[in-house]
């Protein structure tokens, strides 16, 4: 019986986050497919039952419900004693990032993607301002890595999985994300991570044609 039970569809970065660090710390999970794109997180009875928040993640364990996806990497990373911090600094600044991630990095990004990739909307002003401000996060992040292999403290911590959510989703933003050279040796160090899978092969799907 799986000990963690992560409802999520694959097209979720913040769902992939806490997905790989199941996958990476070798814990048995199961995914409970949410069907986000035909409303099920808008639903009342999703909030009512689920989550309130209306978000996916949301994380089943040991009679607990858990959701937003930094708080999920920091409970996995206590309870396995893996990729979090050694001390106070490094979880002070394993914070820091995961909240600029959550803001910016992750946040604008997505929304890009929610918007141009997967909604197909044309563009328009929303979509130059969210690739304007996903790709200064991106310069920020890719000037910290041209620094040091990983976000915190030189080895792969929860900072990184949570900046990781979409850096390895396939759409076209219109970025081009080549320019960042330190982001893309970090995707490159984090894909080699024993245990590492894309989000398409780790997550489910909706059935063609749902
Ligand atoms: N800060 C949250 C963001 C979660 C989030 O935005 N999830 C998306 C799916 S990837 C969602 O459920 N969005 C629904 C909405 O915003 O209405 C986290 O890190 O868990």
């Amino acid at each position: 019986m799986s000990d963690y039970k992560l409802h999520c569809f694959a097209e979720s970065g913040n769902a992939y986050k806490v997905a790989l660090m199941l996958e990476l710390t070798g814990q048995p999970w199961q995914a409970v497919f949410v069907d986000f794109f035909n409303g099920q997180t808008r639903g009342q009875a999703w909030r009512d039952q689920v989550n309130e928040q209306g978000e996916v993640p949301v994380l089943e364990h040991a009679g607990e419900t858990l959701t937003q996806s930094a708080l999920i990497l920091e409970y996995l990373a206590e309870r396995t004693g893996q990729f979090g911090p050694r001390d106070e600094a490094e979880r002070r600044e394993i914070w820091r990032w995961m909240l600029f991630d959550n803001h910016k990095f992750t946040s604008y990004y997505a929304s890009l993607r929610f918007i141009f990739c997967l909604k197909k909307s044309a563009e328009t002003d929303v979509t130059r301002f969210l690739r304007e401000r996903a790709t200064a996060a991106y310069r920020i992040v890719d000037a910290h890595l041209a620094q040091t292999p990983f976000m915190v403290g030189g080895r792969l911590t929860i900072a990184d999985l949570s900046l990781a959510g979409y850096v390895f989703m396939p759409e076209d933003t219109g970025i081009d994300l080549k320019q960042f050279a330190h982001i893309e040796a970090w995707k490159a160090r984090i894909m080699a991570m024993p245990g590492w899978k894309h989000p398409y092969e780790l997550m489910p799907r909706a059935a063609a044609g749902d």
